[in-house]
């Protein structure tokens, strides 16, 4: 990659690999991390905790804590109650405190917080609050949950807190046409994205102006804010959040309902001190509402004889855990790739969202679209056993073709660009050159040797869609009833701009500032290489900062893989504005038409003469803040007739359709069950690359994830107390060095037509095709033994467990 200040006068910076701004001050330790914020008088807080999965709190004795000298604060449930208010949850009908009401229903839960001069400090005094418990039983299993007596809410009157049938053309006829219906039963384990630094939070609240201001590491601080300001009750902007620029990973899980920033902020307004709080690895892997989907499918596929897919009927159970929390729509963004790569026009998909005594789901890399795809993709494998086609072929049938591009899926989501068949094809040549031939990894001769050695080798292909850069407000669809959503009409819809300011600076260079936040994906060296295009400038000479809460208009921000078609189409916009606004100072001061002067290159020019003004130059005559410009970038969708169908009945729009071709070589050792990927070969496009390391960077950390979700990363529960099985990383399995395989990467690039750079985004790939891809290629190495990875993660044990059974 290129230096950041490299000279390549002349060149454009967009589609280089341009080293990240970022990547120096992390890589030195000059990054500043949540735990880096330590206001004077900083206090710290612990969280007590309930150590059962279900049970009423009987008392909380809290003396013993507030009699301690070390002991500054304790708050309980009382406390909020009598100051503050519940805090929103994602569906309507569920009342949540920041503190276990009465109730606790997962281990974990919160139920008072001690305050003290720091954690360790803090940690004994929580030790010596005793609450007294009258356990009950816990509903642990998703699937029995819908039936169970056993209520995780008694007001709410069931565990099944949102379900939901939506059909698509004519999926009866389809499935009662065809000539053949396939079904099966797949299971995903639940995971998260477990990023190295965990969530926390430092809040002060100033007595004179009866406002807060919180520092925090979350997401999207556009989410979090709301709660925040209902919880505390006071209103928007008396509470400023600020998101530090560096955060380490968030992979979606810090995008959810946090209940330590009220507590917190509610803690700080009581003491009249700073607070901090930053979760353990314990409470983060246990507690901290950072579970991701657990879901068991059952699928059905109609197809014909001559291998043409007719219908899919899709059904499945999510067991979000405790509460349902914002990302409860996890279970609606499947429906913008409902039908994967394939044409199929007779769909049905429906589900249950069901609670049960386990942490709180939040959002996870892939957004519930990850385990749709998985489930799809063994489904399509096991009808082209049944159909006696060859699983490659069965999936190059039905691909969506070319030509057919821009294509609308049933749900009314559009793919824009690709050619998925060609991917195929270019997969198929890789794997015949390298590894198909003589003393490749899959030459048969080898396969065959290894076989009778007990190594069972195997790959499979599929075109896997990532959508990307959601935007519109479907996200409330739960919250909304039918009759309200037949009768929405296009301008109910919100899409949400990206806002993006600058200005020059008295030496010339330009400030930038961003109105999101960032956990690690490079946004501001982003904005550097595409300004530094707009403005003929190099992207050292751009610097780009954040605006907190209270000053960015409310945006969405980082998530569903939007800021690099957002952030570029928004560079351009405030390229241009910059631009102009340079151009018309110019002429104002030379006392010409604005026709008479344009912009090259860092510089203003007089035509026919040889005047011209640097940008330093412009910069002192610039004495009204006239080139400091903003702009707002509209999201792809807005506008586009094909989306209005979709959006009016809230489902979920992604203008973007990156995809993958993946084929893991995996070798499955049939004594021990274990799985090896022996190389990951990977053919990705994401239409216009605007920094090709960036994107592989984005490509390698989602295949490791993707990996730790085919094969070791789960969070299981005991089945009869609910107790969590993995609260630490000896339990919680990491894909490491260890694990991966050498990934091979090859790009194909088709342009989105919707964007203004062409780009579409990527951040959730491999994250969303690599599960899909191992199980698949599971499946294609265990053939013979008729197994198949049809529950994730497929562990040794798993599979061991296939295979005795399939030797009965
Ligand atoms: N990019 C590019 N060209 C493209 C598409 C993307 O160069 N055609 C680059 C962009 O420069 C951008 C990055 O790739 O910096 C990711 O872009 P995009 O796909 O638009 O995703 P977002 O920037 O909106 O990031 C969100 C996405 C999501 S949803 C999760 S989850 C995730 C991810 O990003 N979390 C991450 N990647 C992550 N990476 C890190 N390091 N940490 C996280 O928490």
């Amino acid at each position: 990659g290129h230096e950041a200040g490299d000279e390549l006068e002349g060149r454009s910076f967009t589609g280089q690999s341009v080293r990240r701004f970022e990547d120096r001050r992390i890589l030195t330790g000059e990054a500043e991390y949540i735990h880096d914020v330590t206001p004077p008088g900083c206090l710290e807080m612990a969280i007590v905790r309930s150590v059962h999965a279900h049970a009423n709190i009987v008392d909380v004795d809290t003396s013993a804590a507030e009699d301690h000298p070390d002991c500054e604060l304790v708050l309980t449930i009382e406390d909020l109650q009598e100051s503050y208010n519940p805090q929103p949850c994602g569906l309507e009908g569920y009342e949540e405190w920041s503190l276990a009401d009465g109730k606790a229903r997962f281990v974990g839960e919160p139920i008072a917080v001690v305050v003290a001069a720091d954690r360790y400090l803090a940690e004994d005094m929580a030790d010596l609050v005793n609450v007294e418990y009258e356990t009950l039983d816990p509903v642990v299993d998703g699937m029995d949950a819908r039936e169970s007596d056993t209520l995780v809410h008694e007001d709410a009157g069931t565990n099944v807190a949102d379900n939901e049938r939506i059909a698509f053309g004519d999926p009866d006829g389809a499935f009662a046409d065809a000539d053949h219906v396939v079904e099966g039963t797949y299971e995903w384990g639940r995971v998260s994205g477990v990023p190295l630094e965990t969530a926390g939070v430092v809040a002060q609240y100033d007595e004179d102006g009866d406002s807060f201001h919180i520092d925090c590491n979350i997401q999207l601080h556009t989410l979090v804010d709301d709660t925040v300001y209902e919880t505390l009750g006071r209103p928007a902007d008396r509470v400023e959040l600020n998101v530090p620029a560096d955060v380490g990973g968030s992979f979606g899980t810090k995008i959810a309902i946090h209940r330590y920033c009220n507590l917190a902020a509610m803690a700080a307004e009581q003491l009249g001190r700073p607070v901090k709080f930053v979760e353990d690895r314990i409470e983060n892997l246990q507690g901290g509402d950072m579970h991701c989907s657990e879901r068991t499918y059952e699928m059905r596929l109609a197809c014909d004889d001559d291998g043409t897919m007719r219908g899919l009927d899709v059904w499945f159970v999510d067991d979000f855990g405790a509460w349902p929390h914002y990302p409860v729509n996890q279970v609606l963004k499947p429906l913008s790739v409902l039908t994967n790569s394939y044409a199929i026009d007779d769909v049905v998909y429906e589900y249950d969202l069901v609670l049960t005594n386990k942490t709180a789901q939040t959002a996870y890399r892939g957004f519930g679209v990850d385990p749709h795809q998985y489930a799809l993709e063994m489904l399509v494998d096991d009808a082209a056993r049944e159909l006696d086609i060859d699983p490659t072929e069965f999936r190059r049938r039905n691909l969506v073709t070319p030509d057919q591009l821009p294509y609308r899926i049933p749900s009314g989501n559009i793919y824009d660009s690709g050619d998925y068949p060609g991917a195929m094809d270019r997969m198929d040549e890789i794997l015949d050159e390298n590894e198909r031939c003589e003393g490749g990894l899959l030459d048969p001769e080898t396969v065959e040797q290894r076989r009778e050695e007990g190594f069972y080798r195997g790959t499979q292909t599929a075109v896997l869609i990532e959508p990307g850069v959601s935007g519109s407000d479907w996200t409330d669809r739960q919250r909304t009833d039918d009759e309200t959503i037949q009768n929405r009409s296009r301008e109910d819809v919100a899409e949400l701009p990206e806002h993006l300011r600058a200005e020059v600076k008295p030496d010339g260079t330009v400030l930038a500032w961003l109105a999101t936040d960032s956990s690690g994906q490079g946004h501001q060296t982003l904005v550097a290489q595409l300004l530094a295009d707009e403005l003929g400038l190099l992207p050292s000479d751009i610097e780009v900062d954040y605006l907190d809460s209270v000053e960015a208009p409310t945006e969405y921000g980082s998530a569903a893989s939007r800021m690099a078609v957002m952030l570029s189409g928004a560079s351009v916009g405030v390229g241009r504005q910059l631009r102009d606004a340079l151009a018309e100072l110019a002429a104002d001061h030379w006392g010409v038409d604005r026709e008479a002067v344009s912009y090259r290159d860092g510089r203003v020019e007089r035509s026919g003469t040889d005047d011209s003004l640097s940008l330093a130059e412009l910069a002192e005559l610039d004495d009204e803040a006239r080139t400091h410009v903003s702009y707002d970038y509209e999201h792809p969708a807005t506008g586009f007739p094909e989306f209005d169908d979709a959006l009016t009945h809230k489902y979920p729009v992604y203008p973007t359709a990156a995809y993958a071709v993946n084929a893991p070589i995996v070798e499955v050792d049939v004594e021990t069950g274990e799985v090896e990927v022996l190389k990951f070969y990977t053919l990705r496009d994401c239409g216009t690359m605007l920094n090709p390391m960036i994107v592989e960077g984005q490509a390698h950390g989602g295949i490791a994830q993707g990996l730790g979700a085919a094969l070791m990363e789960e969070f299981g529960y005991d089945q009869g107390s609910g107790q969590p099985q993995a609260i630490t990383m000896f339990d919680y399995l990491l894909p490491s060095t260890k694990n991966m395989p050498d990934i091979e990467m090859e790009h194909t690039s088709h342009p989105s037509p919707f964007t203004e750079t062409g780009a579409k985004g990527v951040g959730e790939g491999g994250m969303i095709d690599a599960p899909a891809a191992i199980a698949c290629s599971i499946n294609d190495a265990l053939e013979p033994l008729g197994v198949t990875a049809d529950k994730l993660p497929f562990t040794a044990h798993r599979a061991r467990k296939r295979l005795r059974e399939a030797e009965e």
